[in-house]
């Protein structure tokens, strides 16, 4: 049977027709198509339309990397509504900060684990330089040369543009002079403006998240994208952001993987205290796999899904799990009910039970190991 009407066959949402033709023909779907997708209850024929988009663009695999998390400080001045991690005071029990010998402890036991990659995230810490955030990287690079430094989101590059009164573009040059590998894709949350002031009112707003990930990508750095869902915003929001990063692919091609990240909901000033159920998680996952026809990867991010609905992900468009994480917190502080870390077997496990083949990448998606 022609996979056209195996799809059609099976589906029981009459909205979705001209989705399915437009998505096995190729063509790029609309706003619209984006909130008929959301708004659909066969969340099945969503599903295999995702997969079919996924084994597109990377056939049966599931990326995985060794990697670290460190996260230098949560001690920070943006004082976001949703966020848990952070601490805007000092004297707070929870406040920290890591000296740089601590942050190279870190990232020695994450090689001595076989790591290639550390992902490296913190707070706008109102005490700290320029220089010393520049020597978080330098002192990594200086030490284990061949390890990728995944630093710094768009918030904390603006955050250090004004504190080196340099501009992005010097900023970025320098911090790439240092070692930087490449850019996370955390600070997205949701792009409108209504979402911004509800919870993250102090943050850029999405014009300037956009703008550094451009210069980034425009001096040969990759980076990552993401998407805070599951708090206070509407699917046409979250469509609208997806659209925007689908945009600004199409004019650098810089974004390497998109993340959503399902909101945890303890220890926030929101007022919001459940979890996105498994079916919004599985939605999402596939819907930006069939939005964002631009973007090579999609993550399922096992931190924030949980280990169950992350492997059912796996046929839903998602094809990368991230990583071995090894530290986690921001999610953790947050109520998340997953482990902090993974061993690299589980996550072949997980990938392998979801009838995907597991391939160990680094951070660029370059495979270093296919688990046949
Ligand atoms: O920017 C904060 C989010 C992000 C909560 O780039 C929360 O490959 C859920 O961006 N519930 C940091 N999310 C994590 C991040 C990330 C993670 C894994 C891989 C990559 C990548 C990026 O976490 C923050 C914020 O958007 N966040 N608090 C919370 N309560």
């Amino acid at each position: 049977m022609k996979i056209v009407e195996e799809i059609t066959s099976f589906c029981t949402d009459k909205n979705l027709f001209p989705i399915i033709d437009k998505v096995l023909s190729g063509e790029r779907l609309s706003f619209e198509d984006g909130i008929k997708l959301f708004n659909t209850n066969d969340i099945l024929t969503l599903g295999k339309l995702a997969n079919f988009k996924k084994e597109e663009k990377s056939g049966k695999y599931v990326y995985f990397v060794i990697n670290r998390q460190i996260n230098p400080t949560n001690i920070c001045t943006l004082d976001c509504k949703f966020c848990a991690f952070a601490t805007i005071d000092k004297n707070d029990p929870k406040a920290y900060e890591m000296s740089i010998d601590e942050i190279k402890a870190k990232a020695e036991y994450a090689v001595s684990q076989g790591a290639t990659e550390v992902h490296i995230v913190g707070g706008l810490h109102p005490d700290w330089s320029f220089e010393d955030y520049l020597n978080i990287i330098k002192a990594i690079k200086q030490n284990f040369p061949n390890l990728h430094i995944k630093a710094f989101t768009a918030v904390e590059i603006d955050y250090l543009s004004s504190l080196a009164k340099l501009s992005y573009e010097e900023t970025l040059i320098a911090l790439k002079e240092a070692g930087l590998g490449s850019l996370p894709g955390g600070g997205a949350e949701i792009f409108a403006p209504r979402v911004r002031r509800i919870i993250a009112p102090n943050k850029i707003g999405w014009k300037k998240y956009l703008e550094i990930h451009k210069i980034a990508h425009n001096l040969g750095l990759k980076s990552t994208t993401t998407m805070l869902y599951g708090h206070v915003e509407t699917f046409e929001e979250r469509v609208d952001h997806m659209l925007k990063i689908r945009e600004t692919q199409d004019e650098t091609g810089g974004f390497t993987c998109f993340i959503p990240l399902a909101f945890q909901p303890e220890n926030n000033d929101l007022g919001k205290k459940e979890h996105t159920s498994g079916i919004d998680d599985l939605k999402t996952i596939a819907v930006s796999r069939l939005l964002l026809d631009n973007i090579p990867h999609i993550k399922s991010y096992w931190v924030m899904l949980g280990e169950k609905i992350a492997q059912v992900a796996l046929n839903f468009g998602a094809d990368d799990m991230d990583g071995t994480v090894m530290e986690e917190k921001i999610a953790h502080f947050a109520g998340a009910k997953s482990p902090t870390q993974q061993q690299k077997e589980r996550l072949v496990k997980l990938i392998k039970e979801a009838d995907k083949i597991p391939v160990e990448r680094d951070t660029l998606y370059n495979p270093i190991k296919i688990y046949g």
